[in-house]
């Protein structure tokens, strides 16, 4: 049962498996791939590691459609490889999570194949199916106005049985209907005691908000008027039963285990996000806020990216950081995940000249902010977006791809607009996030001896694990530091609160992070130009140049231990 609270104090390395490492050639990562660097994740700093979903799938998205919990995608290995794996983990010390994708399945696996197979079949009500609206000239529409966060209706036509069902992503990946208790007790026995029998150590649990549709199902305000279809996320997203559902979850499964589990809830009022992970709620342990990741961006398109000042980034982290101050919540600290660009390029500066530095830079500032914190494969050795001139058939994911095919119908003639847009995929497409990892400078950049599921970086021969990892000025070096120091001082970083100083400023980043009586300064340049700073009274604990100068030099940053 959960009484330990290990899991606060961990560091988290995310793999996403057909982008990490390919052992047989066959230009897809695998699970022995992942066995092979074992030993390299322990030496960065790694407490648990969290594997994407391995599970099989047609891989619509990625394996984020299911079609058999219990079995494992051909191309990653086989159930003896995650065996290993498990085992591998742990001889090492270390704990290993897995995804959790159980508001939909793919429409692959055995239960949509019988709940599809016609109306009276048992499993038909595991899935939500609606009759068709017809309109007033008689024609069939789907059910709602609902827009997949894939683009195009969340329903989908089955001429099987004359009725839509419900995809709020791929059209291949139906929704779930948790209303049903069946359907919910499969998911545990399937999806979890299954994994969590074996030895895995818990979850991240995908899309943790959205299982509670809000009944009856019916059309979504229109907030999105020059759209088709509008952003579910009224009806779909906290709905009234998800707390129920959480802490059934919680009682029935992962509190008989010593099991982490950290949801995806992206938003939602304080009040209502607090639920999932106060610890008396008996829910999940922390979830992932998204504030600072969708920084600049908006809920109707996604896609559409602004300009955002550092005032709006020292908001978005603050308010990630005050979230659970003064309760008994926990929280997460991130910057990349498998949906995200890199964040070099996004919130540092990824020129030649800022490159090092700049990553260095975030990796402070994540090292001192409280929670538990999460790093994305490659993210420890600076791995940036791809270039804008890459060409949309070099993108591979779903939601760049079907975002680009709706928008080219409707705007291909207009060449500034089809440019934007290109512009917005070179920013914030998940697609940066999903080029093989940098291992060498060799062919391929050590990923694999075939041909890589998907374009390399051009700049790899700049940016790799070997030119790092025996440089102790490097990135790679700079994150084995930064995680040790965190851990030196874990009441401080990990525990202890946070307030900025001189918020206002808009090319420093300067904050106070406070544990009884220690206390600690960050200071972080993020602008491209000298600051002038007063060293306080104290110890440098660490700084990204090397010698320390009257004023700040552009990105440098440093932390103090304050007397
Ligand atoms: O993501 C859920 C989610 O909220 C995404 O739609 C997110 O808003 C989008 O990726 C931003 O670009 C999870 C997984 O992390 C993602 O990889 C899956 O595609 C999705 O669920 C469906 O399972």
């Amino acid at each position: 049962t959960q009484n330990s609270t290990w899991w606060k104090n961990a560091t988290v390395y995310q793999i996403w498996p057909a982008s990490y490492k390919d052992s047989n050639g066959d230009g897809v990562g695998d699970i022995p791939g992942i066995i092979s660097t074992l030993d390299y994740i322990k030496d960065l700093g790694i407490d648990v590691v969290w594997l994407s979903p391995m599970f099989d799938s047609p891989q619509d998205d990625m394996g984020y459609d299911i079609s058999n919990y219990e079995g494992i995608y051909p191309p990653y290995g086989t159930m003896d490889d995650m065996d290993n794996l498990i085992d591998q983990c742990h001889k090492r010390g270390m704990k290993l999570i897995l995804d959790l994708v159980i508001n939909h399945t793919s429409s692959e696996h055995d239960w949509f194949k019988e709940s599809r197979s016609s109306k009276t079949n048992p499993k038909r009500d595991w899935y939500m199916w609606r009759p068709p609206r017809i309109d007033e000239h008689g024609n069939r529409q789907p059910p709602t106005n609902w827009k997949s966060h894939f683009s195009g209706s969340a329903w989908t036509y089955d001429e099987l049985t004359d009725e839509y069902y419900l995809h709020l992503f791929a059209k291949s990946q139906p929704d779930l209907n948790w209303e049903n208790d069946e359907t919910r007790e499969a998911i545990y026995n399937s999806a979890m005691k299954f994994w969590l029998d074996k030895g895995c150590d818990g979850f991240r649990i995908d899309t943790a908000g959205l299982y509670s549709k809000t009944y009856p199902i019916r059309d979504v305000p229109i907030i999105a008027p020059d759209q088709e279809f509008q952003p579910a996320d009224a009806y779909t997203h906290n709905g009234p039963r998800i707390h129920e559902f959480h802490k059934e979850m919680f009682a029935k499964v992962t509190s008989h285990y010593d099991a982490m589990t950290v949801g995806e809830v992206c938003r939602g009022s304080r009040e209502d996000t607090l639920k999932f992970v106060s610890a008396k709620e008996k829910e999940m342990n922390m979830i992932f806020l998204f504030d600072v990741v969708l920084l600049g961006t908006q809920e109707t398109d996604h896609f559409k990216s602004e300009k955002f000042t550092l005032v709006d980034f020292k908001n978005a982290v603050k308010g990630q950081c005050e979230f659970v101050s003064g309760t008994d919540a926990w929280s997460t600290v991130f910057l990349e995940n498998h949906d995200q660009p890199r964040s070099i390029t996004r919130f540092g500066n990824a020129s030649k000249k800022y490159h090092d530095k700049s990553g260095k830079l975030l990796a402070m500032m994540e090292a001192a902010l409280t929670g538990t914190l999460f790093i994305y494969q490659g993210q420890e050795i600076g791995m940036t977006n791809f270039s804008r001139d890459w060409d949309i058939s070099d993108y591979q994911d779903i939601d760049s791809t079907n975002y680009y095919k709706q928008f080219k119908a409707k705007h291909g003639d207009d060449e500034k607009a089809m440019a934007e847009m290109m512009d917005n995929l070179a920013l914030v497409a998940r697609d940066h996030a999903r080029t093989p990892v940098q291992w060498d400078d060799s062919a391929n950049a050590g990923f694999t001896t075939g041909k890589p599921w998907m374009k390399i970086n051009d700049n790899y021969r700049e940016i790799n694990v070997k030119s790092q990892v025996n440089d102790p000025n490097s990135i790679l070096s700079f994150y084995k530091q930064v995680l040790k120091l965190r851990k030196n001082h874990k009441d401080l970083f990990i525990y202890g609160e946070f307030e900025t100083l001189d918020h206002e400023n808009e090319e420093t980043f300067t904050f106070i992070k406070t544990y009884q009586d220690k206390k600690a300064l960050v200071v972080l340049n993020f602008s491209d130009k000298d600051q002038p700073f007063k060293a306080p009274e104290g110890e440098l604990l660490l700084s990204n140049v090397d010698v320390e100068e009257a004023t700040l030099s552009p990105y440098e940053g440093r932390i103090y231990l304050l007397s």
